[in-house]
């Protein structure tokens, strides 16, 4: 028998769209996940600057939408800020209107700063205020009009990476610029405000949550009620997630959405998750440890935590709260089959 692993016979397999695969399999199959994405933080104060330069120079007939976009250094083609999720900062000046349009990748956004905008979501206007978590699940007409008198930044997050990975991205046009409202103003989130009453006539339709809007100051309610008995998580401190009134789960089928509030000098449980996370520093100061590498932050910084990645969250001040929120893939990795967890030491 003889031996015949020439280059030549290789290049034969190469024209005929086939490969040996034992030349890959370790690469194919690692031990465990190795993220192309790295850890990374986006400075606010440094990004705040160049946003308002694009704010004054683009106008928002030549761009659809005026958003810088957090792009992770291992992810840059396609573009993501981990895997599968997208983070970017919109911003927004009295008067402009974002024209509507619908996507099938899921988004929500969450407000930095300003007032007096809201987003028009298949035909309901919900209203801004920083720190509300607003939805806008894939498929959803939206346009966003800015009536106030300072400009309007928040941050938005998608799963378009995922949605392209299975190309199964559409998007569309509304035609005019802006809806019409066609409900009364913020319905879904007074229907919904309750959380344990529901309205009982309606029924989900579809696999995200119903509700625009996650005002803020009902956030600050919930923590206000349960942080001076609760221990919370070792690794997350009094950690809330918001969910989906009609299921308990994630609000969106593919991002879950949380926030913690981190006590005074909390030094976290290092975990890790095979989901992909995006903090925001929703206010404080601390750091977050990723693997061998520590990242400073400060209120509305931006970090990406690969997936598998050991990370721990450190409130630096000895007297005010670090409050972070946090988005992942973690609904799409469970829903697959996918969701490994562990605290080292303690496997989920
Ligand atoms: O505001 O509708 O950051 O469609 C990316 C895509 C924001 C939006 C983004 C979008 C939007
Ligand atoms: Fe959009």
């Amino acid at each position: 028998m003889t031996m015949n692993t020439s280059a030549r016979a290789y290049e034969e397999l190469d024209a005929l769209a086939v490969a040996p695969l034992w030349r890959y399999f370790g690469e194919l199959f690692l031990p465990e996940p190795r993220s192309a994405a790295r850890p990374h933080r986006w400075e606010y104060a440094a990004l705040r600057p160049h946003m308002m330069h694009f704010a004054d120079a683009l106008s928002l007939e030549d761009a659809e939408r005026r958003v810088l976009m957090l792009i992770n250094p291992g992810l840059q083609d396609p573009p993501a800020t981990v895997n599968s999720l997208f983070a970017g900062l919109q911003i927004i000046m009295p008067g402009e209107t974002a024209q509507a349009h619908r996507h099938t990748a899921n988004a929500f956004r969450f407000v930095i700063e300003g007032d007096a905008a809201y987003t028009t979501v298949n035909g309901e206007r919900v209203h801004m205020h920083p720190g509300d978590l607003l939805m806008t699940p894939g498929w959803h007409w939206h346009d966003h009009y800015h009536a106030g008198d300072r400009p309007m930044i928040w941050l938005d997050g998608l799963d378009f990476p995922l949605t392209n990975a299975f190309e199964a991205g559409f998007f569309e046009l509304f035609g005019d610029r802006a809806q019409k409202s066609t409900v009364p103003d913020d319905l879904s989130s007074r229907r919904f405000i309750h959380g344990r009453l529901n309205p009982a006539w309606e029924q989900a339709a579809g696999p995200a949550s119903p509700v625009g809007n996650y005002p803020w100051r009902e956030t600050e309610r919930a923590f206000a009620a349960i942080a001076d008995d609760a221990e919370g998580s070792e690794s997350e401190g009094i950690v809330l997630e918001y969910t989906n009134p009609w299921t308990g789960g994630s609000v969106l089928p593919t991002i879950d959405c949380k926030v913690s509030r981190l006590r005074p000098r909390f030094r976290g449980r290092p975990r890790r998750t095979t989901a992909s996370t995006i903090l925001h520093v929703v206010r404080g100061q601390g750091h977050v440890e990723i693997g061998d590498e520590r990242f400073d932050f400060a209120p509305h910084d931006v970090i990406a935590v690969p997936g598998w990645a050991p990370h721990r969250f450190v409130n630096g001040s000895a007297t005010e709260d670090a409050v972070l929120f946090a988005y992942s893939n973690r609904p799409a990795l469970r829903a697959l089959g996918m969701l490994r967890e562990e605290i080292p030491g303690t496997e989920v």
